[in-house]
């Protein structure tokens, strides 16, 4: 087969920058190694950026979006009983977020695709990239079979665990990480949210999100030690720590219903650079991970599409290297910002099981410098919208 840009992974990164291709008449096959259902069923984030709401309005794939997804004008930090708004009119006035799955976002993207019989190959492997340095190769195993797939581009979007970023040879790029010592368990269960607000609660017991997909899907994690299984979570246990996690007047509402899903993600921030060699650009997970306390990590890789797409449109019609040289700088000033923000939130929120004495006063001293301060939650609130798209 052959296209301009082959792009490996049907995530975000890769259905976001498939589209914004194909909008400007670039060639485009995608490869997904999982199945159809698998991808369109998979739960992850919930949050998105304004810039992410233009970038799918942008593709004419948010009609869904903007009938169901929620406007939130701010979110809840609970420290112990005190609560403190961020309250997004007051601190970055006329900016907001939506509720809205990455489920959901995937479900549009993968329908405006084949509405537009573009391809999509699920069940397809890639195995190994050639010839980065000319007219690349991507190898697939599909079925048993072999697929080659020869193209100017390659998108790695496939993810933390992928080929991609693998696929190069080590002393190319450098690599940076945080392994936390804990991980989310997450529960999706059909019962009204207990607040209207998203509440990110941390406590003496550890730290808890309520969050939503709508007004009659919530969306909950607490914090569990690295490496714990969830055949030790049965039901109830976690229903019951999650209130013990919460101040009490939001405990008192929350209601339990059967798990839809029920999930433990490790908690890692990540950073691969650079995001560009030779012909191969990585976006998203691929490149980077961020802990989702900042609620960043689709949010990015919708960035890092926009970025690769301007990039590749710019090199594909007029051979402009230049602009193939900008994506990786361009992409890691923001990757590197959010990486900070994600990361203060977690220090902010978590229990971390060896904090020194000192290191534990901080993190008390910081909980009460943003209950009091306009300006720490303003930064809070900036960040949290998300950072301009240039
Ligand atoms: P994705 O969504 O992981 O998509 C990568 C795709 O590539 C495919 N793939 C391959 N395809 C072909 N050949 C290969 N060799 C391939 N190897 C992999 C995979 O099957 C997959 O379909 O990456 P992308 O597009 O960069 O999007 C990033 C976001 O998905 C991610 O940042 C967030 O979902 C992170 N994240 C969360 N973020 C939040 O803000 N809140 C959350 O609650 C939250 N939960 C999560 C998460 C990430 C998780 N991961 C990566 C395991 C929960 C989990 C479990
Ligand atoms: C979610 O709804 O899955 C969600 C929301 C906010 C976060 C992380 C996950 O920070």
């Amino acid at each position: 087969m052959q296209t301009d840009v082959c792009i490996i992974g049907a995530g975000p990164a890769g259905l976001i920058s498939a589209a914004l291709l194909a909008q400007a008449g670039i060639e485009t096959i995608i490869v997904e190694h999982r199945a159809r259902d698998y991808v369109l069923q998979r739960v992850r984030a919930g949050v998105l950026e304004q810039s992410t709401v233009e970038t799918l309005r942008h593709l004419g794939a948010a009609s869904r979006l903007d009938r169901e997804g929620l406007v939130h004008e701010g979110f809840v930090l609970a420290f112990g009983e005190t609560t403190v708004r961020i309250a997004f009119p007051d601190l970055v006035p006329g900016r907001h977020v939506t509720v809205y799955g990455q489920t959901e976002v995937v479900r549009d993207l993968v329908a405006h695709r084949e509405a537009a019989g573009l391809p999509l190959l699920f069940e397809t492997e890639a195995v190994a990239i050639e010839n980065l340095d000319g007219s690349p190769r991507v190898v697939c195993r599909r079925a048993g079979e072999t697929v080659l797939v020869s193209c100017r581009l390659v998108f790695g979007c496939d993810g933390f665990h992928g080929l991609a970023r693998r696929a190069l040879p080590p002393e190319a790029i450098k690599t940076s990480e945080i392994a936390y010592p804990f991980g989310w368990l997450g529960v999706l269960a059909d019962v009204p949210p207990a607040h209207e607000e998203l509440v990110y609660a941390a406590s003496d017991r550890g730290f808890a999100l309520c969050s939503m997909r709508s007004s009659t899907r919530s969306r909950y994690y607490i914090q569990v030690p690295a490496g714990e299984r969830l055949e030790d979570w049965p039901e109830e246990r976690f229903w019951a720590e999650l209130r013990r996690r919460l101040p009490a007047e939001i405990a008192a509402r929350v209601r339990e219903g059967p798990a839809i899903e029920r999930s433990i993600a490790p908690l890692r921030s990540f950073v691969a650079e650079p995001m560009r060699i030779a012909h191969l650009l990585l976006l998203g997970d691929a490149a980077h991970v961020v802990p989702p306390t900042g609620a960043k990590g689709l949010n990015l890789a919708a960035a890092d599409a926009w970025y690769a797409a301007r990039a590749a449109i710019k090199f594909l019609r007029a051979g402009d290297e230049a602009a193939l040289d900008a994506y990786s700088a361009t992409a890691l000033t923001r990757v590197w910002r959010t990486e900070r923000f994600s990361w203060m939130m977690t220090k902010l929120m978590h229990t971390f099981p060896d904090l020194t004495p000192f290191e534990a006063k901080m993190q008390d001293a910081e909980r009460s410098y943003v209950a009091a301060s306009h300006a720490a939650r303003t930064v809070i609130a900036e960040n949290y919208v998300g950072l301009p798209l240039d």
